[in-house]
This record gives C-alpha cells, structure tokens and sequence, in this order.
C-alpha cells in the first residue's frame, strides 16, 4: 500500500489529516504544497485534484480530497477503526462534532475575525461590530465543545476524528490570540478546552504536524 499525503503547512483543514494518519500509524510519503509558490495550481497537482486544495491523498493511485471524506477514508482502511469507533450512535455523534466545528465554530466565528483581521486591504480598520459578534459567539461554541468533552477527549479517553477536527481551529484561536492583541482572543479558551488543547499539544506524533512558519 503506497499513500501520499498532499498537505500545505497552516491549513487547518490538512492538519486534521496529518494528526490522523500519524495516530492510525499508516505510512505514507509527505508531500508539501507551497501556497506561495501556487504548487496547488500546478498542472500535476490539478490533474489529482482539479480543486486544486488540500488535504489531498493519492492512495494505491486513487486520488482523494476533502478533509472529512479522507477522514473516514482512512477509518475505513485500517483494521481498528480508530477515528470514529464505538456504536452507530457513538460514530454518528463524532461526525456530528466534525461538522458542528465546521458550521459553527470555523464558519461563524473564525471567518469573520480572519477576514476582518487579516483580509482587509492595509490601513482598513477591522469592523469592530462584527468583530465582537464573532468573537461572542466563538466563547459560546468554546464552551459548548467544552461540554461535548467525555473524559480526556470529545469522545472518550483517546482521540477521535472530532478532536482532530476541532484542534487546528483552536490552535488558530490561540496564535491569532498571542498574533493580534487587537483580536481580543487571548484567554478566550475555557479552562476545559485550554486543557484539552494541551493534551492534544502531548500526544507524541503532534510536534512534527506543527506549522513550521508558526515557531516565530
Ligand atoms: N473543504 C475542504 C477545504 C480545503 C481548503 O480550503 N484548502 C485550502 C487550504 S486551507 C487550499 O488548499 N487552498 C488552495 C486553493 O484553493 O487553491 C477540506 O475540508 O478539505
């Protein structure tokens, strides 16, 4: 079995992949797309994927993107079904965590503090309103993660699919916080989910999916 993994540093999207495959323990060859060489737009990189994103993997030469079908792509292909395991109810509820992030937690609450902090034109001031919108409704999805909590992880006492959907989201609440004073994101992670992050920060595999440009 030949798998290469198609990631691009930062990508919160990529880093839920890479946090998998080094738990499941599947070997696979690390390819990075440099964003700022536009690798993705390559001819040969579109010809694998012709939304031209990543995660991307290339499996025994079949092509796969989108974060959370590689997800359960790879729950599938190893023998323990470590991502998602449990009953149809247990599994079912580790999708619906994955997605709650997506919907709520990076869509509602990250998108608009990265477009009003890091978007804008230089010199345009971020809209404070909406700003505090977003960073309100962010401390409410922090504390609701926080309760989906089920001992050392969201769905028991080893990493799930879910723990690592949610974690590149709040690995960006917390570098965007120490970035940006302005963002008012420092000390926002409750105390249940600062602990939980640092759990993840100690699995063993985690430093090497660290963002190298992210130790400055
Ligand atoms: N829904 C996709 C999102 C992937 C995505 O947005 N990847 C971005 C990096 S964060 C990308 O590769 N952008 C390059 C491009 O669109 O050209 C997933 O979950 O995998």
């Amino acid at each position: 079995m030949s798998l290469v993994f198609y990631h691009g540093h930062g990508s919160p999207y990529s880093w839920r992949v890479w946090l998998a495959l080094e738990h499941l323990g599947i070997p696979y060859e690390l390819k990075v797309i440099s964003f700022s060489e536009k690798d993705q737009l390559k001819p040969e990189f579109v010809a694998l994927n012709p939304r031209h994103q990543v995660p991307t993997i290339a499996h025994d030469g079949f092509a796969l993107w989108e974060s959370l079908a590689i997800l359960e792509y790879l729950d599938e292909i190893v023998p323990a079904r470590r991502l998602y395991p449990g009953t149809p109810q247990e599994r079912a509820r580790i999708r619906r965590l994955a997605r709650e992030d997506e919907e709520h937690l990076d869509r509602k609450c990250l998108t608009p503090i990265y477009d009003e902090l890091y978007m804008k034109p230089a010199g345009t001031p971020p809209d404070e309103a909406r700003l505090e919108d977003a960073r309100r409704q962010l401390a409410g999805e922090l504390d609701y993660f926080g309760r989906e909590l089920r001992g050392a992880f969201l769905a028991g006492e080893a990493p799930t699919a879910a723990d690592f959907v949610l974690y590149p989201d709040i690995a960006y609440v917390k570098r965007i916080g120490a970035k940006k004073p302005e963002s008012k994101l420092a000390g926002i992670l409750p105390p249940p989910i600062a602990q939980w992050a640092a759990r993840i920060e100690a699995l063993p595999y985690f430093e090497k999916t660290f963002p190298p440009h992210w130790r400055s």
